[in-house]
């Protein structure tokens, strides 16, 4: 499909801005690794201290980056299966906004003004800078999805039997999802944060903060996976040389994470006093079901992939496997798919046992739990990101892919570090070695009194899982900015790789339409959030904040 130049541009500058980022947030990733096996025994590097790096690392990578890959690739997906672009002023106002958004996030967190981390709640306060901008950035996206919105009625105008294109249903479960859960997020940023940042208001509700961004923390994680899932569902049983075995299962697990991705943050707090245990234990359940969604998804992933390597002569009940193009230059999106996949059966176990309230209570605030998270963020999510980043820069600029076998290697070598990275961080994290620290300053020091030998061997193994995946990432960077700075080629064109589903299913009418679903999510989120809200009342109120992060008590000698 050909497309207008604004609309090429928009699309293109979508992609360049996050991934010229990344390469901030990649550095200080690695840095992460380097201060916590204590290479070093510093508070900060080239001007750079540990928290503000840690903040950059997390809101680049799991927010600016995320969001925008999933409005580009919601733009891609939706105009190809509608075969129309959304209406000029949303795209370009979208991007303006997210644009604006980040730089100011951007400049908030270069000049150290927020270092609140990418969770941003009280009592750690960071520039109203930093709050606004990421409220713009959220509001651009807002503004993407309504454009989508508009030219799917247009479609079904025109094409009122035929049922809206799996793609375009996972795009919109993901964003719908969004504009409810960033509801919270945005109350939370702009009603209670910016006054108390901007010293309008002196007292904060700190569980209340905490409550309004698990509410939509939690949500957040499924905004960045299904884009991923869209295209496990859409473009990898292609890719693989197969077809896609249920449409109607892929539609249903899109459903389910509709109603149960937003009632379970409460699962991220369950050390949190103000809540009661019949809150956390409904919230536990809930979190176990929203696995269920990821668990069909293993399956009808899984007979695709089955289905793809029969068709290219597999023979034996597990040697298909090896039957499956892994190497091959020309289908290289499948090595950042299967890569992805792979992390993802341990980074998805590993989120079960943090649903478990009883085993929570070993792990929380653990290094257990970036090392879960590393292989869902790290994992399908980002591999799918730089994947489809590369694909979809190279057509819609008419570029040329270059260092071709660089960018089939990538997905692998990532792999290799991810597993040692978050191997490093469990194993430490069941010994008790906690998040977000600079070890460097204490239990990995040898001079320091809180000296642990025992974090010496996992932090280790981390540093050699992060310098790993430092190192594929600069190979990543070579071959997408040599692609991005090379000659058109080709007719510049939106297009994807598309799967045909293996059999012709009896239409579930409940399946085509999202309205049931929305109002059962709305009800499912009362269930949790009611009773939650009732707590944070009774149990806690506003108070003066006393923590200053320059306060000479907590400055280090
Ligand atoms: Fe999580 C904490 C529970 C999924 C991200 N999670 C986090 C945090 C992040 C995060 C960032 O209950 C930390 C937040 C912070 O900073 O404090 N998580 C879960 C559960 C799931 C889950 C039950 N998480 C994710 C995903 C994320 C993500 C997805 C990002 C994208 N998580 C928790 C809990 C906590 C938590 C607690 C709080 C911990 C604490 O105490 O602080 C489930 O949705 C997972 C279900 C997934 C599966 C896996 C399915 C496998 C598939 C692959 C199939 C492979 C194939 C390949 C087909 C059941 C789909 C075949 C191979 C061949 C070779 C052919």
């Amino acid at each position: 499909m050909t497309i207008s130049k604004t609309y090429r541009t928009v699309i293109l500058t979508g992609l360049l801005m996050p991934m010229t980022l990344f390469i901030l947030g990649c550095y200080n990733g690695v840095m992460q690794t380097i201060y916590r096996a204590g290479i070093i025994h510093q508070a900060s590097v080239g001007g750079i201290n540990y928290y503000q790096g840690l903040t950059m690392h997390g809101v680049i990578n799991a927010i600016v980056l995320t969001t925008f890959f999933a409005v580009v690739f919601g733009h891609v997906t939706v105009s190809y299966y509608l075969k129309r672009e959304p209406p000029k002023l949303t795209y370009q106002i979208s991007m303006l906004l997210m644009v604006i958004g980040t730089l100011m996030d951007l400049a908030a967190m270069i000049t150290g003004k927020a270092q609140a981390l990418y969770t941003f709640y009280a009592p750690l306060k960071d520039s109203p800078f930093f709050y606004i901008g990421t409220a713009l950035l959220i509001i651009g996206s807002w503004i993407a999805f309504f454009g989508w919105i508009k030219i799917w009625y247009d479609w079904k105008k025109e094409n009122p039997e035929t049922k809206m294109p799996l793609a375009v249903l996972g795009t919109f479960v993901n964003f719908s999802i969004w504009l409810i859960c960033t509801l919270p997020a945005a109350y939370e940023t702009l009603i209670i944060l910016t006054p108390w940042s901007l010293g309008w208001t002196d007292s904060i509700n700190v569980p209340l903060t905490r409550m309004l961004f698990w509410m939509f923390g939690h949500p957040l994680v499924y905004f960045w996976l299904l884009p991923a899932y869209v295209a496990y569902y859409t473009i990898l049983p292609k890719v693989a040389g197969g077809k896609l075995y249920s449409g109607n299962a892929a539609r249903l697990a899109f459903l389910l994470f509709l109603i149960l991705s937003m009632p379970v943050g409460v699962h991220h707090q369950f050390s949190e006093p103000v809540f009661t245990p019949g809150t956390k234990l409904w919230a536990s359940l809930l979190t176990y079901a929203v696995a269920i969604p990821s668990f069909m998804t293993a399956f009808t992933v899984g007979a695709s992939l089955e289905f793809a390597a029969r068709r290219r002569g597999a023979k034996g009940v597990f040697s298909w496997m090896w039957k499956l193009p892994y190497f091959e230059v020309d289908r290289y999106l499948f090595g950042y798919f299967i890569c992805g996949l792979i992390l993802f059966i341990f980074g998805g176990l590993t989120g079960i046992v943090n649903a478990s309230y009883t085993l929570n209570q070993l792990v929380h605030n653990t290094d257990w739990v970036p090392g879960h998270f590393h292989m869902t963020v790290a994992g399908p999510v980002i591999l799918v990101i730089l994947g489809m980043s590369l694909y979809m820069y190279s057509t819609v600029s008419g570029k040329e892919l270059k260092f071709k076998t660089f960018a089939v290697m990538v997905p692998y070598v990532w792999l290799v570090g991810v597993a040692l990275l978050s191997h490093g961080l469990m194993s430490g994290g069941l010994m008790g070695e906690p998040r977000r620290t600079n070890l460097g300053l204490s239990y990995t020091n040898p001079a320091s009194p809180l000296f642990n030998q025992h974090f010496v061997p996992t932090t280790s193994t981390t540093l050699v899982g992060g310098i790993i995946m430092g190192a594929a990432a600069i190979i990543y960077f070579i071959v997408f900015f040599a692609t991005a700075m090379g000659k058109r080629v080709n007719e510049p064109q939106l297009i994807l790789p598309e799967s045909e589903e293996l059999n012709e299913e009896r239409d579930v009418p409940l399946f085509n339409t999202m309205k049931p679903w929305l109002i059962l999510s709305i009800v499912l989120v009362m269930t949790t959030y009611v009773p939650a809200l009732i707590s944070v009342f009774k149990y806690s109120k506003a108070v003066p904040n006393k923590y200053q992060p320059d306060s000479p008590q907590n400055l280090q000698k």
